[in-house]
């Protein structure tokens, strides 16, 4: 396998090029600065992301040139509106990313097929004026990536708080402006295991500590799970979304089957849950309902049966929630039996204001999953309702190129994600060390993990969620 490289050709010019005359007889200042990043690439292809700023006047309406030289062609773009001609790519704005203000960022990107040995284009233009200049960053590897900036949210303003109620726009989960976000969280372990892990201190870690969008609640169906005691495990999820509530993140109720794989099998369990937990909180704005963890050994045609009967009994009771649908082959797409996303949109679950979950442990599934959620990201609404850095048996080997190859390419295509897991399990997918819920200190770094202390810097970043 290609390792990922980071190829960062920047430039910069504050005034310049061929100015426009305003109404005064002014001339607008016009520049640009452009930061490059390979997030991944392959055998035939890559994925790169594009931070353009603006260092002149404002512009409303643009288009960014880049200019290629070895053959890359771009076949997927987000962001902006994509086209190529000849060696040139233009990404013109969409709506939403129209105004860019001085000093301003948009981050674009795009998947090319590329032949060569270099995939860095030579230029670009911003409404036609090059940004050329001095070089601002380096070439480096993903695994240098990490930002460890830590902004804590401002007083007031939590996640719930700023997007409001959610909905699916597009292949995007958008906010209460009908603007694309991402969220990004943490799972907990099986509730029925780790219960000593979810209280007042490590919520308020989860919210201001890892400043994290997102809770996921893994209520385990089997394995001393929720058939065991159906009102008990009930009970538990709705106290533990109120928890995120309070700490106003969005909580997401996983109905966590796994073995058996079919969710038939637990079909009629899925629908006493949902109707009773979807009444609870259906005036709740931070509810998010995962219908099925991983379903396994069963056919797309029988997840999709399962969805359109389960679905009607949450909208019922909660219409406008948004609803996550697991997808073959433990939520790979189908890939890990050997399909692909092709049997999902060619025959669609039957139902609106829904995104279709993609899992993956970093450690297992690396370039053609990649380049698989690079595929389906433009065609269907995805979520990482569950992820690990390390092997799909949640331990074994760390991986952190891996990982923070795949939180680029998320990051860049906003989609939400929510790493497994939230507690000291003694496994090193696990984010706190063994013993860490046996007290009460939940914060700062002694208490991490390898993988916790990966996770929590990239989750921790500023989330620049948009706010009109
Ligand atoms: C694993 C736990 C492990 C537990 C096992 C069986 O990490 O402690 O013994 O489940 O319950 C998934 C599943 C998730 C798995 C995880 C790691 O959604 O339940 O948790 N994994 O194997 N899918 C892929 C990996």
């Amino acid at each position: 396998m290609k390792r990922s490289t980071a190829a960062i050709a920047a430039c910069a010019m504050v005034l310049g090029g061929a100015a426009t005359v305003l109404p005064h007889a002014m001339a607008a200042a016009q520049g640009c600065r452009v930061d490059y990043s390979v997030a991944s690439q392959w055998d035939g292809g890559f994925q790169a992301a594009v931070k353009v700023t603006n260092l002149g006047d404002t512009v409303s309406g643009w288009s960014l040139g880049v200019v290629f030289t070895a053959g890359q062609r771009v076949t997927q773009g987000w962001n902006a509106t994509w086209a190529q001609s000849g060696s040139t790519a233009t990404a013109t704005n969409v709506d939403w990313n129209r105004t860019l203000g001085t000093g301003a960022s948009t981050d674009l990107g795009f998947v090319a097929s590329w032949s060569g040995s270099n995939p860095a284009p030579t230029s670009f233009t911003l409404n036609g004026v090059a940004c050329t200049g001095s070089t601002t960053s380096t070439s480096t590897t993903s695994t240098t990536t990490t930002t460890t900036t830590t902004t804590n949210p401002p007083v007031g303003r939590t996640p719930v708080a700023i997007n409001g109620r959610l909905r699916v726009c597009g292949v995007n989960l958008c906010n209460q402006y009908n603007r694309p976000i991402q969220l990004r969280g943490m799972s907990t372990h099986g509730i029925q295991w780790f219960a000593k892990c979810y209280n007042n201190a490590s919520l308020d870690a989860l919210a201001t500590d890892w400043n994290a969008d997102l809770f996921r609640i893994a209520m385990y169906v089997q394995e001393q799970g929720y058939e065991t005691n159906p009102s008990g495990f009930t009970n538990q999820v709705n106290s533990l979304v109120d928890m995120a509530e309070a700490r106003g993140m969005y909580a997401v109720i996983d109905f966590h089957t796994l073995t058996p794989g079919d969710p038939n099998y637990n079909l009629e369990r899925a629908k006493t849950f949902f109707r009773s937990v979807a009444a609870r909180n259906s005036a709740k704005d931070n509810v998010i309902y995962e219908i099925a963890n991983e379903p396994n050994g069963v056919s797309w045609a029988g997840i999709k049966s399962y969805a359109e009967q389960v679905i009607p009994v949450i909208r019922a009771a909660d219409p406008d929630a948004v609803i996550l649908v697991g997808t073959r082959a433990w939520s790979s797409l189908g890939v890990s039996e050997g399909s692909n996303e092709t049997e999902i949109i060619n025959n669609p679950v039957n139902a609106t204001n829904i995104m279709y979950t993609f899992h993956f442990y970093a450690a297992s599934h690396k370039d053609n999953y990649r380049a698989t959620v690079s595929r389906a990201a433009s065609r269907l609404p995805l979520f990482v309702s569950e992820f690990g850095t390390v092997l799909a048996t949640g331990g074994g080997t760390y991986d952190r190129t891996s990982s923070a190859a795949w939180l680029d390419l998320l990051d860049q295509l906003k989609i939400s994600y929510v790493n497994w897991t939230y507690s000291d399990a003694g496994e090193s997918s696990a984010a706190f060390r063994s013993g860490t819920c046996n007290g009460g200190t939940y914060t700062g770094s002694s208490v991490l993990t390898e993988s916790g202390a990966f996770i929590k810097s990239r989750i921790n970043t500023p989330d620049n969620f948009p706010t009109s």
